[in-house]
């Protein structure tokens, strides 16, 4: 039986530049990534992206600005839990983004992005947000550091995608 959690993704983008935090513990420790986490019994998905976003770098948006952006998958060899991530994107932000416990963030140049530094499967999508295009991907890995397999493919619509996986 597989075990489904969900995860939120959150990255704040302009132009030029991306905001990315770099992980100081747990789960993607020493990696660059987005801000996100679990999503809590409590609340809806787009709840628990604002709330991690501004656990983990003091950085506020509004539900409404948030746009879905991608659903990712990750699986594991040897496991059972299937981690559904939910992508979010926006430009509309407040405050300044600052080191907590958990991230450091920094912003970077789209031509400068870290991905050396980063989970392998980033290199793999942040190509399609780049371009503002949706996404669905699906990586299966062996430990933390190797994909196995994978799926990527460009999306229409997040709502259609969602109403079809019911
Ligand atoms: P705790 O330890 O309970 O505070 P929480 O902050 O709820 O954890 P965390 O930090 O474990 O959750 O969440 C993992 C974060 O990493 C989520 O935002 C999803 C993201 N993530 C997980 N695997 C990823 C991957 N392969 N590539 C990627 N982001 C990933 O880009």
């Amino acid at each position: 039986m597989v075990l489904k959690k969900v995860y939120t993704l959150v990255f704040i983008r302009n132009e030029s530049q991306i905001l990315l935090g770099f992980k100081k513990r747990g789960f993607g420790v020493n990696k660059w990534n987005g801000f996100g986490g679990k999503v809590e019994p409590n609340e809806t998905i787009i709840e628990a992206a604002a709330r991690e976003l501004r656990e983990e770098s003091c950085v506020s948006v509004a539900t409404s600005d948030l746009k879905n952006i991608g659903h990712l998958e990750f699986t594991f060899e040897g496991e059972q839990t299937l981690m559904d991530v939910r992508v979010f994107s926006t430009s509309i932000f407040k405050g300044k983004p600052t080191e907590t416990e958990e991230m450091r963030p920094k912003w970077f140049d789209y031509n400068n992005i870290p991905f050396d530094t980063m989970w392998p499967d980033d290199r793999i999508w942040f190509p399609y947000m780049l371009k503002d295009k949706l996404f669905y991907g699906r990586f299966h890995y062996q430990g933390l550091d190797t994909i196995l397999n994978y799926d990527i493919k460009e999306l229409d619509s997040m709502e259609e995608f969602y109403a079809k996986r019911k």
